[in-house]
């Protein structure tokens, strides 16, 4: 079994333009660091829609969501594809509006089995069009994948194409919820408006905040994160780069500070790639453009090969035990 790279080149979703160019960044960063990292492995590449202009009035509580439509169909299809051939998909994404999509490809590929969510991000990315208050769809990749409007907390009124776009997103992969809020789990998310934080304890969904983890450690929030997706079949980790601090993360769409420093990052993620039961992984929202310091694609390309290294140990392992 093998890893093979999708590279999403996803950015209709953030409010800022250029975070498709994240994987490009990531390759420089690979190449500045002498690795033979994407030399490596397959890849491909999900054709994108980033040449439809910016309108920001024909969807306002989701933009472009005709567009990210069409790209998550790919997405999703890229990543059955992969599973069903057999290999690891590793996502690397523009803006996180794709995870919605990846778990609808993990679903198409297994409707039987129970998937867990890891969501390591400064943002909750639970608002639906009904919430938002930026329109920005890379915001809403969790309110689709748990089939949450979160009505009582309605603050727009989307026009029908909208909605029915986002029945449609809703509805990628399998019709109907592909998760559960049990089977979420937030690692420092810490950024949330108020509807957010009401669907949020509604749901009663799990946030290892950053003080938390500091006095745990990142493995024990690890065992404590399979602990509670003891009963999940599969486990998919989502690792947005601004769950990093801020002063790590300055080339992202909207860095905050008292998060995760790239020590922290590496081995977190390290600890929960380790599981036999994680089917994808995925890195978004790097955006060069903003990338003021030049050192985001750096640090994220350290986490990367961390994470990639615990996803390979582990896929020769698998080997060993079935042969
Ligand atoms: C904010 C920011 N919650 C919004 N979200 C994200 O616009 O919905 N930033 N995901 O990265
Ligand atoms: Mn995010
Ligand atoms: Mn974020
Ligand atoms: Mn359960």
């Amino acid at each position: 079994k093998r890893i093979k790279l999708l590279e999403v080149r996803s950015e209709l979703g953030a409010g800022t333009r250029g975070a498709s160019m994240g994987p490009d960044a990531l390759r420089v960063a690979c190449l500045n660091k002498g690795s033979d990292y994407f030399r490596r492995f397959n890849s491909v590449v999900v054709p994108d829609l980033n040449h439809v202009l910016f309108d920001k009035n024909h969807f306002p509580f989701a933009k472009h969501i005709d567009s990210i439509y069409t790209v998550q169909k790919g997405i999703a299809n890229a990543v059955e594809q992969t599973l069903r051939f057999g290999e690891f998909p590793l996502v690397l994404a523009g803006d996180h509006s794709s995870a919605n999509a990846t778990i609808a490809g993990i679903k198409a590929t297994y409707p039987h089995k129970t998937l867990g969510v890891v969501w390591v991000d400064a943002h909750a990315d639970i608002h639906s069009p009904y919430t938002t208050p930026s329109g920005n769809m890379h915001g809403m990749p969790l309110a689709a994948a748990l089939g949450q409007d979160n009505l009582s907390h309605q603050r727009n009124i989307p026009d029908p194409e909208t909605t029915f776009f986002w029945k449609r997103l809703r509805d990628l992969g399998e019709p109907g919820p592909k998760l559960t809020p049990d089977h979420l789990v937030y690692v420092v998310v810490r950024d949330t408006e108020e509807e957010e934080n009401a669907i949020i304890d509604a749901l009663g969904i799990r946030n290892f905040k950053l003080p938390e983890f500091r006095a745990k450690g990142p493995r024990q929030v690890a065992r404590e994160i399979y602990e509670q997706l003891r009963f999940c079949d599969m486990v998919y980790i989502s690792f947005d780069v601004d769950s990093l601090d801020s002063r790590f993360s300055k080339g992202t769409g909207t860095p905050v500070e008292l998060g995760l420093d790239v020590p922290e990052a590496m081995a977190l993620c390290r600890a929960l790639l380790e599981n036999d039961r994680v089917v994808c992984f995925e890195m978004v929202e790097i955006n060069p453009t903003l990338d003021s310091e030049n050192t985001m694609a750096k640090n994220a390309f350290d986490i990367l090969e961390v994470a990639t290294e615990a996803i390979e140990q582990r896929l020769r392992l698998d080997e060993v035990v079935s042969r």
